[in-house]
């Protein structure tokens, strides 16, 4: 091995993840490299660049707090993001902490090797190269590897098939075209309004309703963001002292313990305001059916008052429990399917049989159109981590371990596999928090982790059995306490992608997570084994 090869740290993936750890490792003065199988920086904003692609949390929010200096000098031009700029915002932070010289781009991890002998992971790129580092952070991403279904006949569509999750850089010019979409969760419901816009008919192929609720998205207001600059760093506390370490503005009261005019007025005040806080419009719409019934009337009304076709807009009204999956944030999605341009295709009843040479086929019938699209969301939350053949202690491959469910501890670690760390994993708040909130507390969680070996020459960290077994208890005894677990097939669970274990994935509630992984360093990191 030569001293090109060797690394003591090798991180996965330049999203917003692999960025902040890369600053954070190069502080503990560690030799890092970053392997990226994207061009740039930006991980999800990088890829996920279809039309409406914007984030659903307000701006001031959405970005990192580590430098002070970063946030008071960057200022973003709409509350909700567009993705353009996130990725500029992106560029700008790789910038200005030097971070593209230690990232290696287009560059696609294919195994990841632990030798117990040396201590040391063993890498390999899908080029052939390869890397040696003492530890390894897997700054993959939740939403990372795209969901394509299995449908018979994709190979022989004749047009363009794309998916949101890959969408080429150059965008595409969809005038004059026709175009059929499949998928309605949050990525084709930011699509469809502007897409519709543009071609000449839009065919959305539907086999399950989301709940939308409108963003109400505008320029920012500078009042605000000037309000916020002054006293950032107590408002960066206060928001990740929240459930989900969001600005939310949640409700302390129950659905059912309010008239129903007083449960009304919430529901219409937080419409119009628009945006996830929704979902905190009372304080049990996650844990009580009944509760959660009310929310989804709610907004049942609301679409069969914004759509004019009664049955279309029963088609559009969801039947599952509000939030179960992910709520999705639009802007004139509802309005949409008032164009003569747009036909909605119920693909429950009729489900799609085959894609052919031009268009698809349904039990029902058959449809034409130029463009594909598939807006059919990811494999998440492990699946960007079990393409890549990690092997840790006795030659074990994740993908085994991981066969019924990805058992873990903290979301951070996984026993047999030393060394590794998983930023954002199953396990962790993740994709139910602020993401960049709880990307910057899985990095400084493990920077001081590693501070730690580092300080008492320690060679090896990994995670108990016992520990890791108790902690899965734990997120699924958290989890059991609301709808989520049961309530529908959402990504949450692993219910989107065949044969995939059915278990719920995320941690929820951020400040009591925190205080575990405090606890736990604090504690000597008790549940692992240093050696
Ligand atoms: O993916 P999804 P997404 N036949 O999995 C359908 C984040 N995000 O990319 O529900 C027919 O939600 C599937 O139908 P069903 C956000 O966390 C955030 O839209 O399985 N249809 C569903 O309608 C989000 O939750 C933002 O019945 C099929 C759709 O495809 C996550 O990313 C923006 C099918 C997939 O929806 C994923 O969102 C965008 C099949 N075989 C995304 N297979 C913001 O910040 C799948 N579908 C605002």
């Amino acid at each position: 091995m030569n001293a090109e090869q060797k690394l003591d740290v090798i991180i996965v993936g330049a999203g917003f993840a692999g960025m902040y750890a890369l600053h954070r490792m190069r502080a503990l003065g560690l030799k890092t490299k970053v392997f990226e199988r994207g061009d740039g920086v930006g991980g999800t904003w990088y890829w996920n660049r279809y039309p409406g692609a914007r984030c659903d949390v307000n701006s001031m929010e959405y970005s990192y707090q580590f430098s002070d200096e970063l946030q008071q000098n960057w200022s973003w031009s709409e509350k909700y993001a567009p993705q353009p700029e996130i990725l500029e915002y992106a560029n700008h932070v790789a910038d200005k902490f030097d971070l593209l010289r230690d990232i290696n781009f287009g560059c696609n991890i294919t195994s990841l090797h632990f030798d117990k002998n040396s201590s040391l992971w063993q890498c390999t790129t899908e080029k052939g190269e390869l890397f040696y580092s003492r530890y390894c952070i897997m700054a993959t991403g939740c939403l990372s590897k795209n969901n394509i279904p299995d449908f018979p006949g994709l190979g022989n569509f004749r047009g363009e098939v794309l998916h949101t999750g890959n969408w080429p850089q150059k965008g595409r010019d969809f005038t004059g075209k026709t175009v059929g979409i499949i998928g309605t969760g949050s990525s084709a419901i930011q699509a469809i309004p502007l897409i519709a816009k543009q071609a000449s008919e839009l065919l959305i192929f539907q086999r399950t309703p989301s709940y939308s609720i409108p963003a109400r998205n505008e320029a920012m207001d500078k009042k605000y963001e000037a309000k916020i600059k002054a006293e950032y760093s107590t408002f960066r506390e206060d928001n990740s002292r929240r459930y989900a370490a969001l600005n939310n503005n949640p409700n302390s009261v129950s659905a059912l313990e309010v008239s129903e005019k007083e449960r009304q007025t919430e529901y219409e005040q937080r419409w119009e305001a628009g945006g996830l806080p929704f979902l905190a419009s009372f304080n049990d719409l996650a844990i009580n059916i009944e509760a959660n019934e009310t929310a989804s009337k709610f907004i049942q009304g609301k679409i069969r008052e914004i759509v004019e076709n009664q049955s279309v807009a029963d088609l559009l009204c969801p039947s599952t429990i509000v939030g179960c999956k992910r709520l999705c944030v639009d802007t004139d999605y509802y309005k949409t399917f008032n164009r003569k341009n747009v036909s909605l295709v119920d693909v429950a009843n009729h489900p799609i049989e085959e894609i052919t040479e031009s268009g698809l086929k349904t039990s029902a019938g058959e449809y034409e159109f130029d463009y594909l699209i598939l807006a059919t969301g990811f494999d998440a939350m492990t699946g960007a981590l079990l393409d890549i053949d990690i092997k840790g202690l006795e030659g074990k491959r994740l993908k085994d371990k991981w066969q019924d469910g990805p058992k873990n501890y903290l979301g951070l670690s996984v026993s047999g596999f030393p060394n590794l760390f998983t930023i954002t994993g199953p396990g962790s708040p993740s994709v139910l928090a602020n993401m960049i909130v709880a990307i910057e507390q899985h990095v400084d969680w493990i920077s001081d982790c590693l501070k730690h070996l580092e300080k008492h020459s320690y060679q090896v960290i990994v995670a108990d059995e016992a520990a890791e077994e108790k902690w899965v208890l734990e997120v699924n005894r958290i989890a059991d306490q609301t709808l989520y677990p049961e309530g529908c097939n959402s990504w949450y669970t692993g219910a989107n992608i065949p044969d995939k274990p059915r278990i719920f994935m995320p941690y929820l509630g951020f400040p009591s997570y925190v205080q575990h992984c405090e606890h736990v360093a604090r504690n000597n990191y008790e549940g692992f084994k240093l050696s």
